[in-house]
């Protein structure tokens, strides 16, 4: 069987930067940075990249490309027990497609709610209780939400139709119509955005750096888990995506061209998101910190009352916002899933649309739980864990084999062989060195700090099951899937050169 292989690298380029553009960029990063300082995550942000996402995306690509196949494979054939690691990662993604279709569906549910502004003046009430029924406790389920199952069904089904039709023909033609909109789409919001009185409160709140909150370490986590999950690196996704690349490719350029457009995104997003904000801030007479310290709910309950106060054009800015959220999940939702989908089919020798009855069918039925009375606080518990515990260490494991136990120069080279600018040794210095070193302190740190305080006061026995538990079960699940019998050594050709 020849391996799928990317049509062309523009393709490429689009559905990385499709991946690491998502959620992460629009809906997570205001939140994660209003709670972490506002400006003063900045510094920390702009650390990780450097230090680490560019260094461990170049890293990604090139593993990828070299040993052709999804992470599970790709790491069996740098070492053969660090398969163990690449399914790791895998369940890491698994975990994450389950509750990031969910907020891909929510964005599906509030274009039309926004088009009428549906969601009335209290968006905060609509959006907990009418919404998502949301319970009071974690483990209280309430049953299937009926409204939230029509969108989450529509989202699943149209990830289903893109992935069964490979990767030249389904995730690389979805990402050259979806990544072009979306940037038309965040236009739109960013010139609505800085056009409102106010908007520069909301710049300022997220440009002005407050210094002291750059020592606590929480936030430094933050910061690269931001980073991780922002780049779609650490959990399978890029090494995937990577081994469909013809022979001959520009890796290096390849991966700045990426990381570029996605911080480049965010900021530019973020850009419209505050000035909105601001801009409400200033009707309302209030400072933007009180408006923006709103959590996982910013882009639900926030964002639609900044809606409410706008002048006019109210249901064309606010579905123009949730189209661009929608999209931009997609993009992300299908790499996810692409990423343990590549590991099962490389593994067990699957046809691809055998692979991904298996994958989609297993990861829908536990992303139920997500379209439940609990799913926000489920959510929360999930992101929370997964993105600074799963990915972050999974992300220093990775780093700590390949630069410490592994030919990182051959990687190095490998690289640099088709690329229009090579990298120099300040990537062998940021793999071996500063990641690990700065990773694996914030690390240790965070995880002293959440034995001592549990995560936003949930109660103890759902920030195990739901917490450590799923943290639990990645690397329970990366044992399990090592020990399969599989066929790891059917080392899968690139059908043509490019
Ligand atoms: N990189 C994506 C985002 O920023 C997330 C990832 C899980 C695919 O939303």
């Amino acid at each position: 069987m020849s391996r799928d292989q990317w049509g062309t690298r523009l393709g490429f380029i689009l559905a990385a930067v499709g991946s690491a553009i998502g959620l992460g960029n629009i809906w997570r990063f205001p939140y994660v940075a209003a709670s972490n300082g506002g400006g003063a995550f900045l510094f920390p942000y702009f650390f990780a990249i450097i230090t680490a996402g560019i260094p461990i995306l170049i890293l990604e690509f090139a593993m990828g490309h070299k040993f052709r196949g999804g992470a599970p494979i790709t790491f069996s054939r740098m070492k053969k027990q660090w398969e163990w690691l690449g399914w790791f990662q895998s369940a890491v993604a698994f975990f994450i497609t389950t509750y990031y279709v969910a907020v891909v569906a929510w964005a599906v549910s509030y274009i039309f709610f926004a088009m009428t502004q549906a969601w009335g003046t209290d968006t905060k009430t609509f959006f907990f209780a009418q919404y998502l029924g949301l319970t009071d406790s974690p483990w209280k389920f309430g049953g299937l939400r009926m409204n939230i199952l029509l969108p989450f069904i529509f989202v699943w089904t149209i990830s289903y139709y893109i992935l069964s039709k490979g990767i030249k023909g389904g995730i690389e033609k979805a990402n050259k119509i979806l990544i072009p909109a979306l940037v038309v789409l965040t236009g739109v919001i960013v010139i609505r955005g800085l056009t409102l009185p106010g908007a520069i409160d909301g710049l300022n709140y997220l440009f002005t750096p407050q210094w002291d909150k750059i020592l606590q370490p929480k936030v430094w986590v933050a910061a690269y888990g931001q980073i991780f999950f922002s780049l779609s690196i650490a959990f399978a996704i890029m090494i995937a995506y990577s081994s469909y690349l013809p022979p001959k490719t520009d890796i290096v350029n390849s991966a700045f061209i990426t990381a570029f457009s996605n911080h480049g995104f965010e900021l530019f997003a973020a850009t419209g998101v505050f000035s909105v904000l601001g801009y409400m801030a200033h009707t309302q007479g209030v400072p933007v910190s009180e408006i923006a310290s709103a959590g996982v709910g910013l882009a639900f309950i926030v964002f639609p009352k900044a809606i409410n106060a706008l002048p006019a054009l109210k249901g064309f800015v606010g579905a123009t916002f949730f189209t661009a959220l929608f999209f931009a999940g997609m993009t992300s939702l299908i790499s996810i899933i692409e990423a343990f989908l590549a590991g099962i089919m490389d593994k067990f020798n699957l046809p691809r649309q055998k692979a991904l009855n298996i994958c989609m069918g297993a990861s829908f039925v536990i992303s139920l739980i997500f379209v439940t009375g609990s799913g926000l606080m489920v959510l929360d518990i999930v992101d929370y864990f997964v993105n600074n515990f799963g990915i972050v260490i999974g992300g220093l494991i990775e780093v700590i084999l390949v630069g410490w136990f592994f030919d990182l120069e051959s990687l190095r080279k490998h690289a640099n062989e088709y690329s229009d600018f090579a990298i120099g040794s300040w990537w062998n210095l940021m793999i071996k060195f500063i990641t690990p070193l700065f990773l694996g302190f914030m690390t240790f740190q965070n995880i002293i700090e959440n034995i001592k305080k549990p995560y936003e006061g949930y109660p103890l026995s759902a920030l195990l099951a739901m917490g450590w538990g799923v943290f639990a079960a990645c690397f329970i699940l990366g044992i399990v899937f090592y020990s399969m019998k599989g066929n790891n050594d059917v080392m899968l050709q690139p059908t043509k050169e490019v």
